[in-house]
């Protein structure tokens, strides 16, 4: 008796457990970037770099580059930096002129939630 309810316990027990990981566990929030936000650099990247809180899914991950005028920058399939899962390595494919660029990135998490959000950088003349 004592065994059928200690295992009628189990499934509360793991739903309570799901619930407080999913409160902990936030979606996948941009950590850092490189170039960085706000950033003014005066070699033009050739990857953009950014960090995630979590890991995020490739296919369903990416980024636009926009330049000055908004006009779009070519960019090339994101992998992930290293074997770092929680990250993105955008190749730049276009020329970067001198110029203010906008960084609008989307992302699917590991946890099946999709974040987005935007930074920019500068490109010294
Ligand atoms: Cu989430």
């Amino acid at each position: 008796m004592s065994f059928i309810r200690k295992v009628s316990m189990l499934p509360l027990a793991a739903i309570l457990g799901l619930a407080s990981a999913g409160t902990a566990l936030a979606h996948a929030h941009l950590k850092s970037a490189t170039p960085a936000d706000n950033a003014v650099v005066a070699a033009a990247p050739a990857t953009l770099e950014l960090h995630f809180s979590e890991g995020v899914d490739l296919k369903f991950s990416g980024v636009a580059l926009n330049g000055p005028d908004q006009k779009a920058v070519a960019t090339g399939t994101p992998t992930h930096a290293g074997n770092d899962e929680a990250s993105l390595a955008v190749p730049v494919i276009g020329k970067l002129a001198p110029g203010k660029y906008s960084v609008q990135w989307h992302v699917l998490s590991k946890d099946g939630h999709k974040t987005k959000g935007s930074y920019s950088f500068s490109v010294k003349p």
